[in-house]
């Protein structure tokens, strides 16, 4: 991770990991403007915007790995863009506005997020959808698995966890592509949270005790895959992710970006490795994290901020003073 030379030799940089949140803060407080405003791409739009302002006062050298697109198609945060002010060489994840429909709609569970890396760390994912299965931590390695039929992860968890499969409680977007998975679990007699948007959060919420979700399945972004894995990295737990392709242009793009094999199936390892940081704050409320909160002087935000070296997880409450801040962190 990210060292600083100073008189007693290099130093690892923690500072950094609080740094990252003051960027998801600025990122969730411009996107919450347009919570319930039925314009997902002005929420989306606000949100990169406050973020890319935020990076240029961070000390790194970032490159972005996982961003908005390609440099044709998104004028900023666009995979290859060098961000900040100077400092170490580090790689960066970035969903300014992960949920920007649940957004529009003034739904729960939008976030903004983002994750850094050891130059080189990340899964340069395309985006594409990627199969995931994930669950929390503590559990013996591989007792589910993406090749597994839903029923067998099912039995296996619910032993592992020493309960029984209804008391279990699956995560899974709420999509048509979903109706195979969700009968599964169904028949099974396993309990399920549907979310409209939001598989990182989704995710993430296996290994929060409080959020109650014991296993997450399905499919989704798979940029949203590496920092969920960068997450876990952090905070425990296993996330299995195989990127699914609808047709050969995909392959290409992917084997471009340098994926060698097609149906691999990626570890959360394999997908954010080395020294990661993860940060992300809340937009609208969900299990996990509070959304933005008005007041008479500015917002509340509630974010979470954590380090794969120490495993520290830290809750960060801000209170935002607009009338001290500049125009361009509200957003
Ligand atoms: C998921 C979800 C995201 O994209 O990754 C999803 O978690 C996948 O695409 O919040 P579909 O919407 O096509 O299912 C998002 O909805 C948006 O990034
Ligand atoms: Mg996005
Ligand atoms: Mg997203």
């Amino acid at each position: 991770m990210p060292e600083t030379e100073t008189q007693y030799g290099k130093v690892v940089d923690r500072n950094l990991a609080l740094e990252l949140v003051r960027v998801t803060e600025a990122a969730a407080i411009a996107a919450s403007r347009w919570i319930g405003r039925g314009d997902k791409n002005a929420a989306d739009g606000a949100a990169v915007d406050a973020m890319r302002k935020a990076f240029d006062t961070v000390a790194i050298t970032g490159t972005v790995v996982i961003g908005e697109g390609e440099m044709d198609e998104a004028p900023m945060l666009y995979i290859g863009e060098k961000i900040g002010l100077g400092g170490p060489l580090v790689d960066i994840a970035v969903d300014p506005l992960e949920g920007t429909s649940v957004t529009a709609k003034g739904g729960p569970n939008a976030i903004a997020t983002l994750a850094l890396a050891e130059h080189g760390g990340f899964l340069h994912a395309p985006d594409i959808y990627m199969d995931k299965i994930a669950i929390g931590p503590g559990l013996p390695e591989g007792v589910v698995s993406l090749d597994a039929p839903v029923e067998t992860n099912l039995r296996e968890l619910a032993r592992a966890k020493k309960c029984e499969i209804n008391d279990l409680m699956i995560c899974i977007l709420d999509r048509d592509r979903h109706k195979a998975i969700i009968k599964a679990c169904r028949a099974a007699g396993a309990r399920i949270m549907l979310i409209g948007d939001g598989d990182v959060a989704g995710v993430i919420a296996v290994s929060e005790p409080e959020t109650g979700v014991d296993m997450y399945l399905g499919s989704g972004g798979a940029p949203e895959g590496v920092l969920a894995a960068a997450a876990l990295r952090c905070i425990g737990g296993q996330l299995q992710g195989r990127l699914l392709f609808e047709n050969d242009e995909q392959v290409t793009r992917a084997r471009d970006m340098g994926v060698t094999d097609p149906n691999r199936i990626y570890t959360t390892a394999d997908m954010a490795q080395g020294d990661v940081m993860f940060a992300a704050t809340g937009v609208t409320g969900g299990p996990m994290l509070r959304g933005i909160r008005r007041t008479a002087t500015g917002a509340i935000t509630h974010s979470i901020v954590m380090r794969s070296k120490s495993g520290t997880v830290r809750y960060v409450e801000g209170h935002h003073n607009f009338a001290r801040k500049p125009a361009s962190f509200v957003g």
